[in-house]
């Protein structure tokens, strides 16, 4: 008998959340994880700070460049853009791929620095639409005792509170025009371990793959 699972597309899943609440070290875990199944499993880090747009989004996140907020939002987006056709085609190689942060960072953050919550939407309108996006929910007190905050542009008390009420507006977006299914919050708090089983209990089936085609982001 056919598998019936060898024609299917792989997971797009996102990992969100504010600042130091672990996204970056449950990525990193769960596609070595992946990997030790014997799953085929991809990271992709947004920002990409490798590309020549992302050097000047980094120039820009160590304050070594200022710019202005709409041209440093449209990188952002632009930085996501250069990934789009490689992302769709690794999905359709049945490809699981994991993202740390995306376009939900990029309009939480710029509409949290006072840009109109619409013109932020705009620019990643068709990207690659998550099958699942966990938001990594963390209190603040607990993030900024984690090492290295407050070293980058946006740390700040003021900045990740502004931030973390934007989340909700994009949660309530992504539910309302993609379902709720597809946003879901995950308790940060505890170990990196409590942290990861939470996280694999939330995935479930994902992994072993999606049918139908990838669907485009805010259409
Ligand atoms: N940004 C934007 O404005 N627009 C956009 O479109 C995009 C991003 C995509 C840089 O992002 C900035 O870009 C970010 C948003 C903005 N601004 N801010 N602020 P980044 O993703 O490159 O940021 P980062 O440097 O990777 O940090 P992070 O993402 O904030 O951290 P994290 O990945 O969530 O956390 P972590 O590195 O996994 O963990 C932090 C520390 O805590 C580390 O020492 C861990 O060992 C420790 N840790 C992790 N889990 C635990 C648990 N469970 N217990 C205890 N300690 C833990
Ligand atoms: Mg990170």
């Amino acid at each position: 008998m056919s598998d019936p699972s060898s024609s299917r597309r792989g997971a797009f899943i996102v990992f969100e959340g504010l600042d130091r609440c672990g996204k970056s070290t449950q990525v990193s875990r769960l596609v070595e994880r992946l990997e030790r199944e014997g799953r085929q499993a991809r990271l992709q880090k947004f920002p990409d700070r490798t590309t020549a747009i992302g050097k000047m989004i980094d120039a820009y996140l160590q304050s070594k460049a200022d710019m202005d907020d709409h041209a440093i939002h449209l990188l952002f987006s632009a930085n996501r853009w250069e990934c789009a056709a490689a992302i769709k085609r690794d999905l359709a190689q049945g490809i699981t791929v994991i993202a740390d942060r995306y376009a939900f960072s990029g309009i939480a953050f710029s509409a949290a620095k006072g840009l109109p919550f619409d013109f932020c939407l705009q620019p990643d309108k068709a990207l690659p639409l998550p099958d699942l996006t966990l938001y990594m929910s963390l209190p603040q007190e607990e993030a900024s005792q984690r090492s290295q905050f407050g070293e980058e542009r946006y740390e700040t008390m003021t900045m990740q509170q502004a931030t973390r009420e934007q989340f909700g507006l994009v949660a309530q977006e992504v539910k309302r025009i993609h379902g709720e299914y597809r946003w879901t919050e995950v308790d940060a708090r505890g170990t990196i371990e409590e942290v990861e089983e939470r996280i694999r209990g939330l995935i479930g089936d994902l992994i072993e793959g999606v049918d139908g085609e990838i669907s485009q982001l805010w259409v």
